[in-house]
């Protein structure tokens, strides 16, 4: 499997794992753009969010619970956080294997 993400989940690739369950791997992201910048993947390879399915209902509810909790184990709850999910090519995706960032620790730029 030719994807980033599922080495990092597999192990093959190392990182600076947060949490980890059967379903859900969060870990802190290699280029931060925030002082917490965590990344929260599914261990499913579902390529871009327009791979969802009704399926994959409970999985999508389980990574926001997950990023929530994140969130407040960083600290940043109180504060304030930003969850990113880039889709596609002009939404930034860069890497091919869905995953919500969270973002904070710092006032957030608008997004215009
Ligand atoms: P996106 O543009 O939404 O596809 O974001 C991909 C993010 O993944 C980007 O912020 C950088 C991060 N990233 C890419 N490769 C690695 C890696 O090998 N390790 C970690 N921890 N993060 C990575």
């Amino acid at each position: 499997m030719d994807c980033i993400f599922c080495k990092i989940i597999e192990g093959s690739i190392p990182s600076k794992k947060v949490f980890e369950n059967e379903r859900i791997v969060a870990f802190h992201d290699i280029q931060p753009a925030a002082p917490v910048h965590i990344l929260v993947i599914p261990k499913k390879h579902i390529p871009t969010m327009n791979d969802v399915t009704a399926e994959d209902d409970a999985l999508i509810a389980e990574l926001f619970a997950v990023a929530r909790q994140i969130a407040q184990e960083q600290g940043i709850a109180e504060s304030g956080y930003r969850l990113v999910n880039n889709v596609g090519s002009e939404g930034g995706q860069v890497v091919y294997h869905l995953h919500l960032h969270v973002l904070g620790g710092a006032k957030l730029k608008g997004l215009n």
